[in-house]
């Protein structure tokens, strides 16, 4: 006797779709056909498209940003923003400020995760202090405990690391298995431009796109790539905004670098102009990388479709629109005194469903595998992203024909905004399964904070080094 049978649904996973039942035992799938037998509880899946969780591997929750501002969203809300928009597992920071222990960073955090979470959750490790027993100690301690990604960031003042400090976390990254993954972007080039545009009066929203110049992005991730290649460590790149940064990794990936990279719905849906806005809708819409040009986002889905990009991930960065947030140095602070980022958890899917099923942009199993198969099974989430027996029932009924026109405050994390306001989707997350429990049906939710289970990162094969790198070679 199954515990639950999905019936009567079309199932799509990243690499097979057909009309199938499905089984649930014990929280994980049991089998897929039909004629199944007995069970428990049905769930019936008629005229809806049944796909696996959203797999979100970049979010920042209940996090401190490297300008010392707090995240609007604790666990709690955020993962039942994530619900509402049909994520079920959740990767986010757990961001080390320089002088604290890392050990005690993501064991602080891990607990804020265990009381708030409603859904499954890992972390990345912000790395952005190595002096002490951080490098020596914690690091490695941390990876074998299933911490297997860290996170550098190349500018922003607090927590950048130097060259040979990343290559200290490179080379250990290489050493005990794990990926590093990037935000990467030139800090001197972002530096200058921000100061000459402040100098001479260019103090609003709609100037950030300037002072995060493209060139900013293509260095950085050129000398990544390049530190990949000398150490033969795996990268992944975070928030691709332009062509010639997909460029960057698209002839990096050619040559035999081991890299790995995502983009963002508000890279493939916004573009510049939305800065233009008045007031404080443009900072709502303030993130780093900043959106780009049409051509750019043509381009980032040609590298999707092409595989140089694999993730397609929110970047949920949510502040609210007052003096905790986006305000915090008043309503006329400069753009670069405004926090970066926006809420993305909620919508990442929709949106993407709406491009690419709705509108047949590449196709239902591409937005399968970018959503939740391709980040689960990079980062070692073995049992996430797939409809498969043994994987976890975390599992989606899309309503592929109800549109949705958002509205300014309709979201369930708590920024209070809606960054995506007035646009139409089509297609909808009715009904999410999380290891198996019906966790949100017809828009309400039944999910209690602390369900969620930290996930212990198994070492993928997007973590296996490079064996004969330059760097290896130390007798001439
Ligand atoms: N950029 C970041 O690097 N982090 C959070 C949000 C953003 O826009
Ligand atoms: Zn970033
Ligand atoms: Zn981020």
């Amino acid at each position: 006797m199954h515990d639950l049978l999905i019936e009567g649904g079309h199932v799509v996973t990243a690499t097979w779709s057909g009309d199938a039942d499905i089984a649930v035992t014990d929280g994980r799938v049991t089998a897929i056909g039909s004629n199944l037998g007995p069970a428990t509880r049905r769930l019936d899946a008629r005229d809806r498209i049944v796909m696996p969780g959203g797999v979100d591997t970049h979010c920042h929750v209940e996090q401190i940003s490297g300008a010392g501002l707090m995240n609007a969203d604790t666990f709690e809300t955020a993962t039942r923003s994530a619900l509402h928009g049909g994520t079920t597992t959740i990767v986010s920071f757990a961001a080390q400020h320089p002088g604290k222990r890392l050990r005690t960073v993501v064991d602080d955090y891990q607990a804020l995760a265990a009381r708030g979470a409603l859904i499954d959750h890992a972390f990345h490790m912000i790395v952005s202090d190595i002096s002490g027993e951080n490098l020596t100690q914690d690091l490695p301690a941390l990876i074998a405990e299933g911490h297997r990604s860290i996170k550098i960031f190349t500018t922003y003042d607090k927590v950048r690391l130097a060259d040979e400090a990343i290559l200290d976390v490179l080379w250990s990254a290489r050493e005990h298995g794990a990926l590093v993954c990037f935000h990467a972007e030139n800090d001197g080039l972002i530096r200058w431009m921000t100061r000459r545009l402040l100098d001479s009066g260019r103090t609003e929203a709609r100037f950030h796109p300037l002072s995060h110049p493209r060139a900013a992005e293509v260095e950085a991730l050129g000398r990544m790539c390049l530190f990949a290649e000398f150490t033969g460590q795996p990268i992944m790149l975070f928030h691709i905004s332009t062509r010639e940064g997909a460029e960057v990794v698209r002839t990096a990936q050619a040559r035999g670098v081991p890299v790995v990279a995502e983009t963002c719905p508000h890279y493939l849906f916004m573009q510049e102009d939305a800065l233009k806005l008045p007031g404080s809708a443009a900072a709502g819409l303030i993130c780093s990388p900043p959106q780009r040009r049409a051509d750019d986002q043509q381009a980032l889905w040609d590298a999707l479709d092409t595989g140089v990009l694999q993730v397609v991930s929110s970047d949920h960065a949510p502040y609210r629109l007052d003096s905790t947030g986006k305000f915090a140095h008043g309503p006329d602070a400069p753009f670069n005194r405004i926090a970066n980022g926006m809420p993305g958890l909620e919508l990442r899917l929709p949106l993407m469903f709406d491009a690419m099923v709705s509108q047949g942009r590449l196709g239902a199993q591409k937005f399968v595998d970018l959503t939740a198969t391709a980040p689960a099974a990079l980062f070692g989430l073995a049992t996430k992203g797939r409809i498969e027996p043994g994987f976890d029932a975390d599992i989606v009924l899309w309503d592929p024909s109800r549109r949705v026109t958002f509205g300014a405050d309709d979201l369930h994390d708590a920024t209070g905004y809606n960054p995506y306001a007035g646009r139409t989707v089509t297609g909808w997350p009715d009904t999410v399964l999380s290891r198996g429990d019906v966790v949100l049906a017809q828009g309400q939710l039944d999910a209690l904070p602390g369900r969620g289970k930290r996930l212990a990162m198994a070492r993928s094969g997007a973590m296996e080094p490079v064996a004969d790198a330059p760097a290896t070679r130390l007798d001439g």
